[in-house]
């Protein structure tokens, strides 16, 4: 299997500059015809290459004329001498129905959709697929009237029409150029929501949002959410929105969470289904998030995209950017900033900390598919934010403006991004640009002096870049650090540092004391930092610091390094349990009547056993997450009157989703998850779920029996089975809480998941409940010493890869992290990856995960 590398780019020999598809909908042969103006690229006699996987061709024609001599593999289509100029024919005969790998057409419970990005289009038709071929599409969709009275495509509906048989027919056009996997067909009965957006510049663009049958009462959130980040990015970027029409269409057999095809999203329905009474608030937050996302591509992916794939992070890294600035406004800055570090230190760290570490653009490729990952998109984000955080508001606001002005309609890299903030700014990026090419996470180092004599506090940086997997070598990076420096009875002041040499000094004078400093505030840079902080320093950084980011860091790093000294991993100073009793504490009697309700709740909060694994280089993961228990417990018996009392405090009646009534269901429900590990619990939380109207406060109920191991806990799941037994959406959380429950005969627990009605092994949503959050979440179970989870994983896996390799490739990853556990988990875990690759016909996509993991 060959590796493709970013270093070989060559642009397209030909370009095609009109499609014209015909598709006629119907099993198990759906016919699809293209015509295509293919336009040579320059003088050459290179032969034309189309790509296509599994496709059955039935005719070629050039210019009318069929064609007779072409040559034919599993993967391409290759015409020798075609002329310059020419109209190309190509008539092929697909099978949606059978396409289990949801990429390409492929046809769910009742209607067929598309996935064409990264590489599914090739499995639609033969095409040039790739991001820097664009063309303008018409469509023309033909289908059965009764099952599919909705047949939906990117662009303007221009015409349709009935035939005889029952079938009908609809024409689209889209007039912006786009690279092939932007295209989206769509054809199904559906509820169907309807809103107008009127733009900045007063023209009115029709919503659509298509649901499934007699769920429209859950898609008013989604278009709600819709239509604040159409205003958003008028506002904030000045980018209006360009086609008369906004469809989204929500599926329940998808791969990942949405898809930005232009002018005709689709969406895991998942991310845009809600009510209060199926939906969690996280589930409200994530879909504004999301459908947020999706539609700030319109920009920056769909009018400026991609040169080729290695180029990923230039439209997922700005938009996960745009979307997190999105949701930071609509509501808390902090709360958020703290959700993005987490998902960086959680997942972000220990990918680079792995085999699969790659830089934010990846340099090597075999399946393109693994590469939508936390490094593009996260870090690809934090790579962002640090060029906001030099450049200020208005600094990247202009080179965002010149990126447009330049590149609007064009396919092109990251590197022109880069060119445009630097000529907009009239700065250098050049050492900055490292951070696109360079993998792993630095370390910054910092050692700290103060004179008394001369009030002199000196800080003195130091990065360490060390090699990873993939690369040996390792430059210097820009690296802006925020710092605060803190003294008793002043304000605190803060500045921007700006780290680009192996080591660094910084001197500031004037102090009557030695300040605290705070290093690294709102975390302005993707980097794991090393201080010798004292106990009452962080107390006081977690107690006073201006930077809510920084005081709640403070705080998680108190409780890590108590955990680590728990375990033979060690801690780098000693934590006591007083010390932690002093924090909650000093945070308990830091509540204003106007209590930032949602930070308390993060500032109590431990921090989860996948972040302390990347902070130690072996994982114990027995005795760390006995250390978190018992920490858990002695917090909620110590504090048990002010959980009670913040748990009255915050009681409310009613369910919306406003900031305010979220926030106090956030902190209600962590007091909850402490109380439930008192003697009080098991009534507490049975009460709750009883009372409770609205699903944050029923999961929550269940969460808490969950984790404190409750007498309730298997009654209270079966209640919730009985009431959402027809609903796979909502039954998802249910498999998701037995799958990370932490019971000594988990596997059997996993067979009945397995077996039940509504499981079905074709759907990702269904599988990464069950599957992938045992082996992402279920620490004990995953990681038994028997190597029994590890096996269980194997075997999934082995099944699903040849249904659906994207999804297996996502789930094999907790097994590839084996270097870090001891000796023995680490041999049980590399035998399952070893009996993995021996699988005949493996995936690309777990190939290449796993032959990497193992190299
Ligand atoms: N640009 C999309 C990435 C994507 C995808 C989405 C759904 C199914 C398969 C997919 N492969 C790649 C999603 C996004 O980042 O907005
Ligand atoms: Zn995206």
């Amino acid at each position: 299997i060959q590796a493709k590398r970013r270093l070989d780019y060559q642009p397209p020999h030909f370009f095609i500059s009109t499609v014209d598809l015909s598709v006629k909908l119907e099993d198990p042969k759906t016919q699809v015809k293209s015509q295509l103006k293919v336009i040579r690229n320059g003088e050459h006699r290179h032969p034309l290459v189309l790509d296509g996987e599994e496709l059955p061709l039935i005719d070629i024609k050039i210019n009318a004329n069929s064609v007779t001599r072409y040559e034919q593999t599993p993967t391409s289509l290759t015409l020798e001498n075609v002329p310059d100029e020419f109209y190309l024919e190509i008539y092929t005969e697909i099978d949606p129905a059978s396409n289990s790998s949801l990429e390409g057409l492929y046809k769910t419970e009742n209607a067929y959709c598309t996935q064409c990005e990264a590489e599914g289009f090739r499995k639609i038709t033969y095409f040039i697929d790739r991001p820097d071929v664009l063309s303008e599409y018409s469509v023309t969709i033909y289908a059965d009237q009764k099952a599919y009275p909705y047949l939906l495509s990117n662009g303007n509906k221009v015409d349709s029409g009935k035939l005889e048989d029952g079938r009908h027919w609809v024409k689209w056009h889209d007039p912006f150029k786009k690279p092939c996997y932007l295209f989206a067909l769509v054809a199904g009965d559906f509820d169907l929501l309807e809103d107008h957006f009127k733009t900045v510049s007063g023209r009115k663009i029709l919503l659509q949002l298509f649901v499934d049958k007699g769920k429209a009462k859950r898609g008013k959130h989604a278009l709600t959410s819709l239509k604040k980040s159409m205003q958003w990015d008028e506002e904030v970027f000045d980018l209006e929105y360009d086609l008369d029409i906004y469809m989204v269409v929500a599926v329940d057999f998808f791969n990942m969470g949405a898809m930005e095809n232009k002018g005709l999203n689709v969406f895991n329905s998942k991310f845009v289904l809600a009510d209060s009474e199926s939906a969690t608030d996280e589930d409200f937050f994530n879909i504004e998030s999301v459908i947020a996302h999706e539609y700030f591509h319109n920009w920056t992916g769909n009018r400026v995209t991609c040169r080729d794939w290695f180029q990923l992070s230039l439209k997922e890294g700005l938009t996960v950017f745009r979307d997190q600035q999105f949701s930071a406004d609509m509501s808390s800055r902090v709360v958020n900033r703290i959700k993005n570090v987490k998902v960086i230190r959680e997942h972000q760290f220990a990918e680079d900390a792995s085999a699969m570490s790659h830089p934010i653009r990846p340099d090597e490729v075999i399946e393109m598919n693994n590469f939508y990952t936390v490094t593009v998109y996260d870090k690809g984000a934090e790579v962002i934010r640090m060029l906001h955080t030099l450049l200020g508001q208005q600094g990247f606001k202009n080179g965002i403006d010149l990126y447009f002005k330049r590149h609007d309609g064009q396919a092109v890299t990251c590197d022109d991004f880069v060119s445009a903030m630097q000529d907009a700014n009239q700065v250098d990026l050049s050492q900055f640009k490292l951070w696109y090419s360079q993998s792993g996470t630095p370390v910054v180092s910092v050692k700290e002096r103060f004179d008394d004599a001369t009030g002199e506090y000196i800080l003195e940086f130091q990065q360490i870049n060390a090699p990873t997997a993939d690369q040996q070598q390792k430059q210097n990076l820009h690296i802006p650090i925020r710092l605060e420096f803190m003294c008793n009875g002043e304000k605190p002041s803060a500045e921007l540092f700006e780290l680009k040499q192996g080591s660094q000094t910084l001197t500031k004078s004037g102090f009557t004391e030695k300040p605290t400093v705070a290093l690294l505030a709102d975390f302005s840079a993707p980097v794991k930092l090393e201080f010798d902080y004292t106990v009452d320093a962080l107390l006081k950084i977690a107690l006073q610091s201006q930077d809510g980011f920084s005081r709640w860091d403070a705080g998680q790093k108190l409780f890590s390094e108590y955990l680590h000294g728990k375990t033979p991993a060690g801690s780098t100073f000693k934590v006591s349990l007083r010390d932690i009793d002093n924090l909650i504490n000093g945070i308990f009697n830091d509540k204003q009547a106007d209590t930032d309700w949602a930070l308390l709740a993060e500032m109590l909060t431990l921090p989860n056993i996948e972040t302390l694994a990347q902070q130690v280089s072996r994982y114990y993961v027995v005795e760390l997450n006995k250390a978190r228990k018992e920490l858990e417990s002695h917090i909620a018996n110590t504090f048990s009157a002010n959980f009670l009392l913040i748990y009255s405090e915050s009681a409310q009646s009613g369910y919306k989703y406003t900031a305010t009534q979220v926030n106090k269901r956030k902190i209600r429900n962590l007091c909850l998850h402490y109380l439930a590990k008192t003697d009080i619990g098991d009534k507490l939380v049975s009460e709750q779920f009883s009372a409770s109207s609205n699903m944050t406060d029923s999961l929550g109920a269940l969460k808490a029996a969950q984790s404190a191991l409750l007498p309730c806990f298997e009654r209270l799941m079966s209640e919730f089975e009985q009431k959402w037994a027809d609903d796979p959406l909502v039954l998802d959380k249910w498999f998701a809480l037995h799958a990370s429950s932490e019971i000594p005969d988990i596997l059997a627990r996993l067979d009945l998941l397995l077996s039940h009605k509504q499981f079905n092994h074709d759907n990702p949503n269904r599988v990464r409940s069950v599957i992938g959050t045992f082996a992402f979440y279920n620490p004990t179970g995953f990681h038994a010493i028997d190597g029994s989870g590890y096996k269980y994983i194997a075997d999934y896996l082995l099944k699903l890869d040849a249904r659906n390799p994207q999804v297996a490739a996502r789930i094999v990853t907790p097994l590839s992290q084996w270097k870090k556990m001891d000796e023995a988990r680490a041999e049980l875990m590399k035998h399952q990856l070893t009996r993995l690759l021996a699988q005949p016909n493996l995936s690309k996509d777990l190939y290449e995960k796993v032959s990497k993991s193992l190299s």
